[in-house]
């Protein structure tokens, strides 16, 4: 069978599943919000690696179905830990570019948030630069719609595409996400450590907040402290979890 054809049956075989990672104040250390990640695991196949059948089901278009459920399910989820007490948490849930373009998006994403009763303000979607800077008149409608409804927006991958800085000051988003690429590397003598350092300045100045992913060493975590990055994700703390596995960092006043 094609890898396209295993991912039809996995769908109808429960063999999706949604983990989260934890995603922390850098500040307080405080769990603020997680985001819900995709999980292949098939019979045949073993684990599959996101990065091979995300690209697939946008392909082939099965990202809609697999997106709505992702969302759906996550809401559901995370809606259950609001009401166990933890009323604050967050929720990022990646969205494709074929998702975001969609003419009902945002009846879509409405829908979902209404059938499962969860709280529009502690949604953020994350999406990257190339989804969101194409077709920008359309884009800057729709993300003003989102955060009309106080849905949050984070750009996902971000200092990896093209996006015009310019094109960042008229954007409604909240957050910039700085792509693990250039934690990785903070040592290399190509300067990533500047360009994080200015990443983060420019966002703020620009009253964003930033995460960083890919958090995975003390000397990562030392050198965002010192350059005021808001929020972290990483294997530094904790790698995306199974649902059962997460309330156990939540703290109950958060
Ligand atoms: O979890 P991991 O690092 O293996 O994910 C690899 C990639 O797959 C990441 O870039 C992530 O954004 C993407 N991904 C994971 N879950 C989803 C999802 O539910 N929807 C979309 N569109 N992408 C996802
Ligand atoms: O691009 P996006 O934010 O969707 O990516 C999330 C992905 O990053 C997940 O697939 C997750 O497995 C991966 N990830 C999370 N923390 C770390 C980390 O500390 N190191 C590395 N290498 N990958 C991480
Ligand atoms: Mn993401
Ligand atoms: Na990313």
């Amino acid at each position: 069978l094609l890898l396209e054809q295993h991912l039809r049956l996995a769908w109808t075989r429960g063999e999706i599943s949604l983990h989260y990672q934890p995603q922390l104040d850098l500040k307080t250390g405080a769990v603020v919000g997680v985001e819900a990640l995709v999980r292949w695991h098939s019979p045949v196949l073993g684990a599959v690696d996101p990065e091979r059948f995300i690209p697939l089901a946008e392909e082939t278009g099965m990202i809609l179905p697999l997106g709505e459920w992702v969302l759906r399910q996550a809401c559901r989820q995370v809606g259950s830990w609001h009401r166990a007490g933890y009323s604050g948490l967050r929720l990022a849930v990646n969205i494709a570019a074929r998702q975001f373009r969609q003419p009902d998006f945002i009846d879509r994403v409405d829908a979902i948030l209404a059938e499962t009763e969860f709280d529009h303000t502690r949604l953020v979607l994350e999406m990257t630069e190339s989804t969101v800077m194409e077709e920008t008149e359309e884009a800057i409608m729709t993300l003003t719609d989102l955060k009309v409804r106080g849905i949050g927006l984070s750009l996902d991958d971000f200092g990896t595409g093209y996006s015009s800085l310019n094109h960042l000051r008229s954007f409604p988003i909240d957050q910039i996400k700085i792509d693990r690429s250039f934690l990785s590397d903070l040592q290399s003598p190509f300067g990533q450590a500047a360009i994080i350092e200015a990443m983060i300045a420019m966002a703020h100045s620009l009253g964003l907040r930033v995460i960083a992913e890919g958090v995975e060493d003390k000397a990562q975590v030392d050198f965002l402290m010192a350059r005021h990055c808001d929020e972290v994700q990483g294997f530094f703390w904790a790698h995306p979890l199974k649902a059962e596995d997460l309330p156990a960092l939540l703290r109950a006043d958060y």
